[in-house]
C-alpha cells in the first residue's frame, strides 16, 4: 500500500494556503470530521453495542427516534461545541436552535446527524449531512432568524456516508472532494478528487409507490423513462430507490443520475418530504459544485428563501440535462 496519500487535514491546509485563508475552514471542518468518525464507529458496531432499535421517543418531526439518532445528535453537538467555531447550531433532532454558550464563533452549523435512520436496523447505508452558514452581523445566534438564509449563502456543506466504507464528501465552494476513512489509521484519505456529475444519465431514483400523488410533470418524466427505447426517450432507463438520501446522492455524484422526492398531493401541505435547511440545501450545494442541477421543479433549490427552521421542500437533483428536462415539464404543466 502506498502511503503517498493526501489526508483530509493536509487537503484543508493545502486549500488554506492556496486560497490565502486564515485557517477558518480547517477549524470548522476538523470537529465535524471527528464527529463523523465517532458516528461511523457506533454505526459499524450496530447490534454488538446494543445501538439498534428505537430510542422510545419522538423527534420534532414526529418521527420515532432510533437509538443511533440520539447518539449521533449528541456526538455532533458535543464535538462541534468544544471547537468553539460555531455561534449556534440547528439539528433535525432538536426543535429549536442549540445555543453555544460563550461562543465567539462567527459561523452557524446545521445538520441531520443520521439521515435514513429507518435503514439502520436492516443494515442499509445511512449518513450525516451538514451545512455551514455565516452568522449575519447584528443577528442573535440563538434566534431562528439568523439561520433562515437561502442555500446560496452556505460557505461549506457535506455528508458522511456510513456504507461499505465510510466516506466524507464536502465542498467549500470550489468543487467537490471525497475522502475515505482508513479505519485502521483513523484518517480520512482523499480518494475521490474533483467529483463531477455527467450531464446525462440513464438512471433515476424515486419512491414509485407515491405515483398516485405525483404532479403530471413528474408522472410524465417517469412514464417516459419506463417506456425506454420504445418511448419518446429512445433509450432504456434504470430505477433505484434506497430510501437513504445520502446513499442516493452519493451514487448520483459517482455515476450520474437524477433523484426525485417531489412535493406531491399527499405531502404538499407540509411543503414536501425532505427538509430544506439541513438536507436539501447542503446536497444542492454539493450537486451544483459537481456540475449538476438542483431544483424544486420550479425553482433553483439554493434560492428558496427559508421561512422556518424545519421547513420541507420538493427535491429534484442530479444530472443537469435531466433536471432541466423535469423543470421544462413543470413549466409546460404550468403553461409557462
Ligand atoms: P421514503 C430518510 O427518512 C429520508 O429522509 C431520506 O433520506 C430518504 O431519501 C427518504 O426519507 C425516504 O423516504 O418515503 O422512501 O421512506
Amino acid at each position: 500500500m502506498s502511503y503517498k496519500r493526501v489526508t483530509l487535514s493536509h487537503f484543508l491546509l493545502q486549500e488554506q494556503r492556496r486560497r490565502g485563508g486564515t485557517g477558518t475552514f480547517t477549524t470548522l471542518l476538523t470537529d465535524i470530521r471527528t464527529a463523523c468518525k465517532m458516528i461511523s464507529h457506533e454505526v459499524n458496531r450496530g447490534a454488538l453495542a446494543g445501538n439498534l432499535g428505537a430510542a422510545g421517543a419522538e423527534n420534532v418531526q414526529g418521527e420515532q427516534q432510533k437509538k443511533l439518532d440520539v447518539l449521533a445528535n449528541e456526538i455532533f453537538l458535543h464535538m462541534n461545541e468544544l471547537g468553539g467555531s460555531y455561534a449556534g447550531m440547528a439539528s433535525e433532532e432538536l426543535e429549536g436552535v442549540h445555543q453555544v454558550h460563550g461562543a465567539a464563533g462567527r459561523y452557524l452549523l446545521l445538520f441531520d446527524p443520521l439521515d435514513g435512520s429507518s435503514n439502520i436496523d436492516v443494515n442499509i447505508s445511512v449518513g450525516s449531512i451538514f451545512s455551514i452558514l455565516r452568522l449575519p452581523d447584528g443577528l442573535d445566534p440563538s434566534s431562528e432568524q439568523a439561520f433562515l438564509q437561502p442555500g446560496v449563502q452556505q460557505v461549506a456543506a457535506g455528508y458522511a456516508l456510513y456504507g461499505s466504507s465510510t466516506m466524507l464528501v464536502l465542498t467549500t465552494g470550489e468543487g467537490v472532494n471525497g475522502f475515505t476513512l482508513d479505519q485502521n489509521v483513523g484518517v480520512f484519505v482523499l480518494t475521490h478528487p474533483d467529483m463531477r456529475i455527467p450531464a446525462d444519465t440513464d438512471e433515476y431514483a424515486v419512491n414509485a409507490s407515491r405515483e398516485r400523488y405525483w404532479e403530471p410533470a413528474v408522472r410524465r418524466y417517469v412514464e417516459e423513462c419506463k417506456a425506454g427505447k420504445d418511448g419518446p426517450r429512445g433509450r432504456n432507463f434504470n430505477m433505484r430507490w434506497v430510501a437513504s438520501m445520502v446513499a442516493e446522492v452519493h451514487r448520483v455524484l459517482c455515476r450520474g443520475g437524477v433523484f426525485l422526492y417531489p412535493a406531491d398531493s399527499e405531502n404538499l401541505a407540509k411543503g414536501g418530504k425532505l427538509r430544506l435547511m439541513y438536507e436539501a440545501n447542503p446536497m444542492a450545494f454539493i450537486i451544483e459544485q459537481a456540475g449538476g442541477r438542483a431544483s424544486t421543479g420550479r425553482q433553483r433549490l439554493l434560492e428558496v428563501q427559508p421561512t422556518s427552521l424545519h421547513q420541507r421542500v420538493g427535491v429534484i437533483l442530479g444530472s443537469a440535462n435531466e433536471v432541466a428536462r423535469l423543470e421544462a415539464y413543470h413549466g409546460e404543466q404550468d403553461g409557462r
